[in-house]
């Protein structure tokens, strides 16, 4: 339906500063209660707006998000303010709904100058949890450091913003709404939320060969799938994709996207997930796959809940990407991951010779290299797995990539994984535990983060840990544990120069890099929305057939108990377990 209504005229507001409008590793995220504060929403919509600059008038964005509490007001705000600052056109998903990486296929799709996404990704939502604001630019990926610095610096001085107080759209209607503001023209799209990221989707796999291993057949059952949506805002694209893959219902689980995730914590992780975790474990599943609030991050899990780390199912995938159809069009060009990602991709790429790249925490950073034509799939640790179709992250995508790779090798998900590691060895990725010291209760995880710890105690600590490793004396350290060895061969704060526009971005995190290629890393997340949060990383990589099955926990201990000696962690943090087992 297309309307045109009256001409209206824009306001200017006179605002205050707020401190403390800096961008995290992904967009502003902070308590809904702070975004509710008065013209503290206005001021960094206006904020991003500004931040366009010549490209401002007559733009094109995109605006949507995961559904969360808050987030139809933002549109709101959002539709008025652009309005008001000149944008020619909005694209809106019905509801207010797209998934980040909807709104990267879109952004892409009809070439727009870029998009806000409304999320706070996989932190909970509801009137006493967190919402988010993110730019991406029209490349369709998350704003770059020079672009998010230049929104902050807008937001330290902003006297006032401009808004159309008596625009009202109707959002939750499909529809094409024309207004003259200020005497130009501004339309606003109501769109499908789903239909474009769909059809990006079927033109990527091979969705006959998927669909047929999804269901039964004379030579052999169907493979049974279990997908979790987590009350998040992939519910509405799993119900299209895998009814037209032929699963029913049933075996989708949490696909109506709620403002506070139905009191989930829409994180796919061992902890977060467990319920997915424990019906796999108990039931007839071959696969399991669960995705976050926003839909970009995933978690692959194969039959008895065997968990794929997300550093493994980055290397599995790169090492058979030439079964998906979009990889035989466009090649292989270059694998990346992020620097605390397990090293096991680098074994691929070494293997096939392909281009490899090693990047900060932040899927900012693979933009480039795509752009450029240097990278075809990339991943993080923190459940991140996508390719060059878009530029975000996709879970979506992983969990389809799985299923296409399944559906070519007829192998389940564990066999899949033991001949992977069979062919390139193992990267053994931090074990959590339960409780730090009682090792009987480690459980095979990726991460040990310690949730919201005093800030000045945790930067203390980063601070510590600093100092011990930058004194020369600390390369060529021994540090044993359990009768295992480790050698220092290199320790630094890590920084990353941009191969392509040689932008740099220091103090990414402290790493210690052993002889063995074995290494522990220690971040801050950027992603919290209050306190610290400690991130401890823990890498070892092993080739010998007799390690290649064992225990995780059992093989990581060593250096995992080096790692919490050499930070005194405990001591200054005062935990003694970790908040979260990812
Ligand atoms: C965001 C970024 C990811 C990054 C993650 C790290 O994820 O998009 O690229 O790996 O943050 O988070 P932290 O700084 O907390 O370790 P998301 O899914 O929250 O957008």
């Amino acid at each position: 339906m297309s309307a045109t209504t009256a001409p209206v005229t824009s306001l200017t507001v006179n605002t205050r500063v707020y401190e403390g409008q800096k961008p995290g590793t992904s967009g502003l995220r902070k308590a809904v209660k702070v975004f509710q504060q008065e013209h503290y929403t206005e001021n960094f919509v206006q904020a991003i707006l500004q931040a366009l600059g010549d490209q401002l008038i007559g733009c094109t964005l995109v605006v949507g998000g995961d559904g969360r509490f808050y987030g139809k007001e933002a549109v709101a705000k959002i539709i008025r303010i652009a309005a008001a600052n000149g944008v020619g056109k909005l694209i809106v998903g019905q509801n207010g709904i797209l998934s980040t990486p909807a709104v990267s296929t879109i952004i892409r799709k009809y070439k727009t100058q870029g998009g806000i996404v409304l999320t706070a990704s996989h932190n909970p939502g509801g009137p006493d949890a967190d919402f988010g604001i993110k730019f991406n630019c029209d490349n369709g990926g998350p704003a770059p450091d020079n672009v998010t610095n230049k929104i902050y610096e807008i937001t330290k001085t902003l006297q006032c913003y401009k808004i159309i107080p008596d625009i009202s759209i109707d959002i939750d209607k499909i529809q094409n709404i024309s207004i003259e503001v200020d005497g130009r023209p501004f339309t606003i799209d109501i769109i499908d939320s789903v239909n474009d990221y769909v059809e990006l989707m079927r033109e990527i796999f091979d969705f006959a060969s998927i669909k047929k291993l999804l269901q039964d057949s004379a030579d052999k059952p169907a493979f049974k799938v279990l997908i979790n949506s987590m009350n998040g805002v992939t519910g509405p694209y799993v119900k299209r994709i895998f009814s037209e893959l032929g699963v029913d219902d049933t075996s989708l689980v949490n696909i109506k996207p709620l403002e506070d995730f139905g009191g989930l914590h829409p994180d796919p992780n061992l902890t977060y997930a467990k319920d997915l975790v424990n019906a796999i474990k108990e039931g007839p599943y071959d696969f399991g796959a669960a995705f976050d609030g926003d839909g970009d991050r995933n978690m692959i899990l194969g039959k008895k809940a065997f968990f794929v780390t997300p550093s493994d199912s980055l290397a599995v995938l790169a090492a058979n990407l030439k079964l998906i159809p979009y990889f035989q069009k466009t090649g292989i060009k270059g694998y990346a991951r992020s620097m605390p990602t397990a090293a096991a991709v680098d074994r691929v790429a070494t293997k096939n010779g392909a281009k490899f790249f090693e990047v900060p925490t932040g899927w900012k950073y693979f933009g480039n290299l795509m752009d450029v034509g240097d990278l075809s799939l990339c991943g993080e640790e923190s459940f991140g797995t996508g390719s060059d179709h878009i530029r975000e992250k996709d879970g979506i995508w992983a969990c389809l990539a799985w299923l296409n790779v399944i559906a070519g090798l007829g192998k389940s998900v564990e066999n899949i994984l033991l001949d992977h590691w069979k062919v390139y060895g193992r990267n053994f990725f931090t074990s959590v535990p339960l409780l730090l010291f009682q090792i009987s209760e480690l459980i095979i995880g990726s991460r040990y983060d310690y949730e919201n710890c005093d800030s000045a105690s945790a930067d203390k600590m980063m601070q510590s840990i600093e100092t011990l490793i930058q004194k020369p004396e600390f390369i060529g350290r021994k540090l044993q544990h359990g009768g295992k060895e480790y050698i220092v061969k290199q320790a630094d704060n890590y920084s990353y120069t941009d191969p392509v526009d040689s932008s740099k971005a220091t103090k990414q995190g402290l790493r210690i890099l052993f002889v063995d290629g074995s290494r522990i890393i220690f971040r801050l997340s950027g992603t919290g929305s209050s306190g610290a949060t400690i991130r401890m990383y823990i890498d070892s990589y092993e080739n010998d057939p007799a390690t290649l099955e064992k225990d995780a926990q059992l093989v990581l201990k060593p250096l995992i108990n080096i790692a919490l000696e050499l930070s005194e962690l405990r001591q200054y943090t005062g935990r003694d377990a970790p908040t979260v087992i990812t």
